[in-house]
């Protein structure tokens, strides 16, 4: 059967990021375990914030933390340092390319999985102060931020692969210690966030990472980070929790309840620390759609730069943020201070509000028309925050919205649409044009599963929930997941949502017949989200085989819709 063309066409993509905690728990927690609410409401106006992954690993043109004991020895990792002189590094400059970005808000790693502290710390000599260049870039980094308006962070991880008392070492923290103190290294740790707060602090938030060895201990952390600082923000990566959710290296779904921020990587090949020149950053469409989803779901991006050994944030990457910068110069009303919805974002349309003012970000066109769900309130003016003019049409049961093609934008049309009444009021809706999934809930089972668990088993891929996936391991190539729909059911659209980049390279859809595998359709790439349509199928048994793979593939999400039913004159 002959592949057919993607569809895209406006779907509801996300749901929640992670449950919250429930209402019981809420009341039974202590107080300190709440953020001040002046805080978080300051962070999310941000909207934007850099991150930085750096130390004496950039030398290496390796992962940080990830390439001890792997592409590096582990001698050799842990002795980098001694040559690290950036020599060009001034706090000032990245300060000042945050800010030409648009950024509000700074996240350095002072700490990674590889131990080595980038700040001054009484707690070990493995730190900025014992190297060549003998200089406390946090202290500086925090004081330029200072300086120049943006508000400062430490992302501080609270596994290291590196410290004796630690119970997991290098590579990737699969090795077992023979012996530990995860006492002591707590002791370590709290002291290390206590040096941060004291000597580099205020400090915007604490951002702490796999916490896996921390359940139970992550309560200690959040109350001392308060008691030294009230108005602290503290990420949910604590053992315990935290203020706000992060996905990673992906765009979290719509959610109001919870506060949340990606974290993404401008470098084209997803790296953290400076991968070297070649590797080169993702295109402006891709950095402008992460925080007009993100803006749309109501989250925060926090960009990651990885500077080079010499202190330099590549013109490349500089570039590109400057890019962001002129764009959100232009156009930042309708993503700072916003906040998401009320249409929850799709592929093709992400929405923000402030006061009166609904923004719509079309960002592609699959018809000339948009046609929406209709809002509760009277649009008394709409403009075209890009450019040109939109015909808006508000009817009983729906608003439609055009733009002339010679002013749709290639990457994102700002309508701002005017009402009588608060925006905020509006409850979320959600679009749904493919429907409800024939596989939610549904038996599935795999070729393989990372790990043989349940955290990436093959159920994740039909849970509708865009916060879990089925994982392979890194080595596998070719692979499948099979769904038993638990009767036969006919379907004409699939939706495959693909998480950490392009793995898949070739695929089927298949159905099972008899013994045999029947393909009805084809494809190459998947990528975030893939839509397809095809000739009505109908079966109980289907999988989406993967012909060719490359490190890994890992499905978030396989859908398949029934038919619409046509409607009646
Ligand atoms: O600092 C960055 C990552 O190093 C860190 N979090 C962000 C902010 C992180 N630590 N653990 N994880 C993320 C989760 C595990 C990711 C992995 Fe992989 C994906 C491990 C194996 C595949 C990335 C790619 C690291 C090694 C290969």
């Amino acid at each position: 059967m002959k592949p057919t063309h993607f569809l895209k066409i406006l779907t509801a993509l996300a749901l929640v990021a992670s449950p919250g905690l429930r209402a019981a728990d809420a009341q039974a927690e202590p107080p300190w375990m709440k953020p001040d609410p002046a805080a978080v409401k300051r962070w999310q106006d941000m909207r934007f914030g850099m991150f930085i992954h750096w130390g004496p690993v950039s030398l290496t043109h390796q992962e940080i933390g990830w390439s001890r004991g792997a592409k590096t020895p582990i001698e050799e990792y842990d002795n980098l340092y001694k040559k690290f002189n950036p020599v060009k590094f001034n706090a000032d400059e990245w300060a000042r390319i945050a800010k030409a970005a648009g950024m509000k808000y700074m996240v350095l790693t002072t700490k990674h999985h590889d131990g080595f502290c980038l700040f001054e710390t009484k707690e070990t000599d493995y730190n900025v102060m014992n190297s060549p260049f003998h200089r406390d870039v946090t202290k500086e980094l925090a004081e330029a931020c200072r300086r120049q308006g943006i508000a400062f962070g430490t992302y501080y991880s609270v596994c290291d692969w590196h410290h004796p008392d630690f119970p997991l070492t290098s590579p990737g923290g699969k090795v077992k210690r023979e012996t530990s103190n995860l006492e002591s290294y707590n002791r370590y740790l709290l002291a290390q966030i206590r040096e941060l707060i004291t000597n580099c602090g205020p400090l915007l938030t604490i951002w702490n990472d796999v916490p896996q060895e921390f359940k139970g201990r992550g309560v200690k952390t959040i109350q001392m980070v308060r008691e030294l600082q009230p108005d602290i923000l503290i990420n949910n990566r604590t053992g315990d929790g935290g203020d706000y959710e992060t996905p990673e290296q992906r765009i979290g779904g719509f959610n109001l309840e919870r506060p949340w921020e990606s974290c993404m990587t401008v470098s084209a090949h997803n790296h953290w620390a400076w991968g070297g020149p070649e590797d080169g950053v993702k295109p402006l469409s891709a950095c402008l759609l992460m925080l007009i989803r993100a803006a749309g779901g109501d989250g925060n991006v926090l960009l990651n730069v990885g500077p080079t050994p010499e202190g330099l944030i590549e013109d490349c990457q500089a570039d590109r943020l400057k890019e962001i910068g002129d764009w959100l110069a232009k156009y930042g009303e309708s993503i700072y201070a916003t906040r998401g919805g009320p249409y929850k974002p799709t592929l093709s349309l992400a929405s923000t509000r402030k006061g009166n003012t609904v923004y719509l970000h079309l960002t592609q066109w699959p018809e000339d028309t948009v046609t929406l769900p209709p809002l509760p309130a009277k649009i008394t003016k709409s403009s075209v925050l890009t450019g040109g003019t939109a015909v808006v049409k508000q009817t009983s049961d729906a608003l439609e919205i055009s733009v002339p093609a010679s002013d749709r934008q290639e990457i994102d049309t700002i309508v701002a649409l005017e009402l009588d009444r608060p925006a905020l009021e509006i409850q979320p809706i959600a679009l749904h044009p493919l429907g409800p999934s024939l596989t939610t809930g549904k038996t599935a089972i795999a070729s393989t599963v990372i790990g043989n668990g349940k955290t990436y088993a093959a159920s994740m891929a039909v849970d509708d929930n865009d916060s879990t996936r089925w994982a392979t391991a890194a080595s596998t190539g070719a692979c499948w997941l099979e769904v038993d729909l638990g009767k036969p059911e006919t379907f004409d659209r699939a939706a495959i949502l693909e998480a950490c980049g392009e793995r898949v390279k070739a695929f089927e859809l298949q159905a099972k017949e008899g013994d045999d595998w029947k393909t009805f359709h084809q494809g190459k790439k998947i990528g975030d989200r893939l839509e397809v349509k095809f000739a009505p199928v109908t079966a109980q048994i289907v999988r989406l085989n993967i012909t060719e793979g490359q490190g890994g593939p890992t499905i978030t999400e396989f859908q398949l819709f029934s038919p619409v039913p046509k409607k009646s004159p």
